[in-house]
């Protein structure tokens, strides 16, 4: 795992364009400073996708009525603190299995202890691997629905989230369904500040890779001689994150030794935006049909059903 890391920063910095794998924000620090986003007035997406959920949910219970499907496999991918499947859960009482999947297994047993809890019931597996890729689930009865909350399917580039949803769909099996977050594109200027807070917490959560990058890779990173960007591209319709240095300097890592020109940045995240019709062209290209979309006021952020 640390060889890993290890290897794909040294790949990424060597890179004309330097580059890190936005998965390496996430360790303990990472983590907590990514709730912290979660609970900015700027940082519409996660407020906004919660407070849709339960109408999401009492409106999927009524579609599963009339499909007559009366139990299901509920499957979060990528799930980490597991906030958001509680409205589903709540309202959606056709399910009777949980299964949640994660490449970080410690934080995931925490949130699903913690859901257990308020679930009694409700059977919770907790599956660690890498959720990008098929999965062999536990055979079932009940009528599977994957779960990817939050839009993180915009953290993939689209070829990358063609293949996610390809793989979610074998995982998943015929005749399943899948329940996404997606954002959509909307006003710049709200794009911009949800990615570069007045608190600057989105700017220690992106120089955090730094920190990280320092403590398990033995590498001298100067944290105050670089600084957090984020902008929209209008063109590739995606927010872009990077790490700006402030002047010509050396960094080492693990004893190979970068350059960085004054200006240069690392990418460190892109974060996709797409309009419903534009995502539907992505899921139709990975097998799945779209059969419901709800869409919060303004069209800022949505929810869609799909099914194969
Ligand atoms: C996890 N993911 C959906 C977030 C996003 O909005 O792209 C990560 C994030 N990066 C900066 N702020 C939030």
């Amino acid at each position: 795992m640390k060889d890993e890391f290890l290897q794909d920063v040294l790949a990424g910095l060597r890179l004309p364009q330097k580059a890190l794998s936005p998965k390496y924000f996430y360790d303990a620090k990472g983590s907590k400073y990514f709730d912290q986003i979660c609970e900015l007035e700027e940082y519409y997406p996660y407020r906004t996708e919660l407070s849709l959920l339960p109408e999401v949910a009492r409106e999927l219970k009524q579609y599963f009525k009339e499909k007559s499907v009366s139990s299901i496999q509920l499957v979060e991918f990528g799930a980490g603190s597991l906030h958001k499947v509680k409205p589903v859960l709540k309202e959606l009482t056709m399910v009777t299995e949980f299964t949640a999947i994660d490449i970080s297994g410690e934080h995931l047993q925490e949130a699903s202890t913690e859901l257990a809890a308020s679930f009694p019931k409700l059977p919770i597996k907790v599956a660690q691997g890498d959720f990008t890729k098929p999965i062999k689930l536990e055979v079932s009865e009940a009528t599977p629905m994957g779960f990817f909350p939050g839009s993180t399917i915009g953290n993939f580039d689209p070829e990358d989230a063609r293949e996610f949803l390809e793989n979610a769909r074998t995982t998943l099996g015929e005749g399943s369904y899948m329940l996404l977050g997606v954002d959509t594109k909307k006003d710049q200027q709200m794009l911009e500040d949800a990615y570069d807070d007045s608190r600057n917490i989105t700017a220690r959560f992106n120089k955090n890779i730094l920190t990280r990058i320092n403590r398990e890779l033995n590498a001298d990173f100067e944290l105050d001689q670089f600084e957090h960007v984020a902008s929209y591209n209008q063109q590739l319709g995606r927010i872009e994150m990077h790490l700006r240095s402030l002047t010509a300097q050396q960094v080492q890592v693990s004893g190979e030794t970068f350059q960085f020109e004054k200006g240069e940045t690392i990418h460190t995240e892109n974060s996709y935006k797409y309009h419903p019709e534009e995502f539907d062209q992505l899921a139709t290209a990975a097998g799945w049909r779209r059969e419901c979309l709800w869409l919060a006021p303004d069209g800022i952020f949505a929810v869609m059903l799909l099914a194969n």
